[in-house]
């Protein structure tokens, strides 16, 4: 049976014993509605009655004297002054579905419900809140470490390690069928407030290009019922030569008109099968996808094309920025890699239609544990957008290394873009959280998209940790005031209902500064990389270094670093809005966590910290280990706080993590030492 993560039997027991509850929306027939009773009675096991004044918990949907905006803000309060008989309302059971799922955490962490008529009103701060996932029909997960993919594949083929490997099997039903698994999922999604999800790879391979088509819409049709009544809309990824692939067409451009007809077509019959589909998200013309580039078209043709039909039965299309030319080699200073997406797409603003949104990563280069934010965000005033953030952790330790992500994308969510003043309107906030839905023409179409880390293990997210991040990125796009700490005591409330305050206060401290210590023993100061080479996890200083992919850390014997200034380098600077702009251009200026991102400095250069970068890599990479076996003698003293089997996977995964941890130190410390000739001022053993 797979692990429950935060709806724990626990959690939601605490909550609900020995209530007896009431759905109050005379009938209805809807998906959420009938979702919303069978939560009560199937997944809570509690009695349900047809009078509301017989109930402890009333659930009142469609009520005008809520006073509550939309079809998913909720309310949740006193009946009277009885802390006992509480009232969940909104405008929809999906809402009323919210507040459940609200309830049920506020019992956990113990802030309950306050007293007064406004009780605790709640309402989503981004519109869409979506998970990607990166799943091959074969069962493999793109990026996954958390075992094969809960969608499809086959439950004998358990030995999938590269997502490259993809075995056709005409014929074969690529769907796992685990309805059940599916169903637990969706819930947990709707509990933190998820509402859109995309069910394949954006890397669209082999048979996942017919999912949008019978028979196997068809089965599709089957989970996105399942996604439906919790309130989320399903989205599939194509692939843009389609029309070709399938259709028998012999181009693909997007001004063709029978190109044109045939996705018309298409999306008619995604609509029959599926009355409430998302749509699409698209990866074209970005590393060795197909697109309208090929065709002599751009992004914007190639988007609204499908965007048209789309329109008319209220589906959105989500097209992808991560576009850039994979095959440079800096051969000139002006081409840089952390410049491509703005450069594609900047020109573009204006230019999507209403229903079309540009999915921007959170940085230019590609979910490193330090980047800056992408230019994009803040620049570009005419286009609706969504944030991708990446939740398996690819970068950031594969699940094996403990990375509680949270403080890192907090520190996205809350970046200041220095949008001028007329753009804000009242609350005069130009903050990514703010500015994302205030800059989309459509702010409907605007939000945040996580790329999933969950798989067919046990605990879903291979280190039990790790579950936090999914638990948080909802929980982000969600409230806009919760903070890295606030959403792990919920998550810690809910996970573990029964440790005791020394082992939740050991659990925390290892997550709060996970984040910290892996930036601590990986690529130093902003500049990235350093990984092994398609892998991704593991320390090789010159993996990238004089490859095709544009990720370069510039090392030489005098210092290394990346140009990106207008006056010496490549001058991406100038994307930002003229006072970020001014940060980073100036050396004295670029916070010491990115200068290596922004500039090339002798390894002597002093930081604001007062170190030079030498001693401060080596300083770090050491603090690095040091914070590793640190956790190791933590999480002893949790054994028995908590159950073993939880314990005895972080544990294993800690002793791995440790040994990732010291091939960074040694590696990045011997290399530097040999760059550099400098000696650690505090004389420790570095392997030269
Ligand atoms: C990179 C991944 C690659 C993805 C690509 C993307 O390494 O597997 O296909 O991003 O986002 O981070 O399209």
């Amino acid at each position: 049976m797979a692990d429950a993560m935060w709806l724990t039997e626990e959690a939601v027991d605490a909550a609900a014993r020995g209530r007896v509850f009431c759905v109050d929306n005379a009938g209805a027939e809807d998906a959420s509605s009938l979702r919303l009773r069978s939560e009560i009675v199937e997944f809570m096991k509690r009695p349900l009655v047809s009078d509301p004044s017989e109930a402890d918990v009333v659930l009142r949907i469609g009520y005008a004297d809520a006073g509550l905006d939309g079809g998913e803000a909720f309310r949740i309060r006193r009946a009277g002054t009885s802390a006992e008989s509480i009232v969940i309302e909104g405008n929809t059971a999906v809402a009323a579905l919210y507040g459940l799922y609200a309830w049920i955490r506020r019992t956990a962490t113990g802030e309950g419900v306050p007293e007064g008529p406004e009780g605790y009103a709640s309402v989503p701060q981004q519109a869409m809140r979506m998970i990607d996932h990166w799943d091959q029909v074969d069962g493999s997960v793109e990026r996954g470490y958390a075992g094969e993919s809960i969608f499809f594949g086959d439950l004998d083929s358990n030995d999938h390690t590269d997502f490259r490997d993809f075995p056709e099997r005409p014929g074969r039903d690529p769907f796992r069928g685990d309805m059940a698994r599916i169903e637990s999922y969706a819930r947990l999604l709707a509990s933190v407030g998820i509402n859109a999800i995309a069910l394949n790879n954006v890397n669209v391979r082999g048979r996942a290009a017919e999912l949008m088509v019978q028979p196997l819409l068809g089965r599709v049709a089957r989970i996105a019922r399942v996604f439906s009544g919790f309130g989320i809309k399903l989205f599939l990824a194509i692939n843009f030569a389609a029309p070709k692939k399938l259709g028998g067409l012999d181009t693909a451009d997007p001004l063709d008109p029978a190109v044109r007809a045939w996705w018309s077509g298409v999306i008619d019959g995604i609509y029959n099968a599926i009355p409430d589909f998302g749509g699409f998200l698209v990866k074209a013309d970005a590393e060795g996808e197909p697109g309208p580039m090929q065709y002599g078209r751009d992004h914007k043709d190639g988007a609204n094309m499908l965007a048209e039909p789309m329109a008319r039965h209220g589906g959105a299309v989500i097209w992808r920025a991560f576009v850039y030319n994979c095959r440079q080699d800096w051969r000139d200073r002006t081409t840089d890699r952390a410049k491509a997406a703005f450069e594609n797409f900047a020109p573009l603003d204006g230019q999507f239609a209403d229903n079309v949104i540009l999915q921007v990563k959170f940085g230019p280069m590609d979910f490193q544990v330090r980047e800056p934010l992408t230019p994009l965000i803040g620049t570009l005033e005419h286009t609706n957008l969504m944030v991708e953030f990446q939740i398996t952790a690819e970068y950031l330790g594969h699940q094996i290394d403990v990375n509680y992500v949270l403080p890192q994308w907090l520190r996205v969510a809350n970046f200041d873009t220095a949008a001028p003043a007329e753009l804000l309107g009242q609350a005069g906030d130009a903050r990514v959280k703010a500015i994302v839905p205030r800059l989309s023409p459509n702010p409907s179409c605007s939000g945040y998209a996580g790329v999933a880390n969950v798989g067919m293990d046990d605990n879903w997210t291979g280190n039990k940790l790790a579950q936090a991040n999914l638990y948080g990125f909802g929980r982000m796009c969600w409230d806009g005031e919760a903070t890295a700490e606030s959403i792990l005591d919920e998550w810690l409330a809910l996970t573990f209902p029964q440790a005791g305050a020394a082992a939740l206060e050991a659990i925390r401290g290892i997550m709060l500064t996970s984040n910290q210590t892996y930036e601590n023993y990986c690529a130093p100061l902003g500049v990235g990389f350093m990984v092994v080479p398609g892998l991704h996890y593991g320390v090789s200083v010159n993996g990238y270094e004089y490859d095709r992919w544009g990720t370069y850390h510039f090392a030489d014997r005098d210092g290394m670093g990346v140009d990106r200034t207008v006056a010496t380098g490549s001058g991406y600077t100038a994307q930002y809005r003229p006072e970020n702009a001014a940060m980073y251009e100036g050396l004295d200026t670029t916070p010491d966590e990115l200068l290596l991102f922004f500039h090339h400095v002798p390894y002597g250069h002093v930081l604001h910290s007062g170190k030079t970068v030498i001693q401060h890599i080596y300083d770090t990479h050491f603090a690095g280990v040091e914070a590793v076996d640190g956790y190791i003698r933590a999480w002893d003293g949790v054994r028995g706080s908590i159950g073993e089997d939880d314990w005895a996977n972080v544990a294993e995964r800690l002793q791995r993590q440790r040994e990732n941890a010291v091939a960074w130190r040694d590696q990045i410390n011997t290399y530097f030492h040999r760059m550099s000739g400098v000696d650690d001022e505090h004389g420790r053993t570095i392997y030269a």
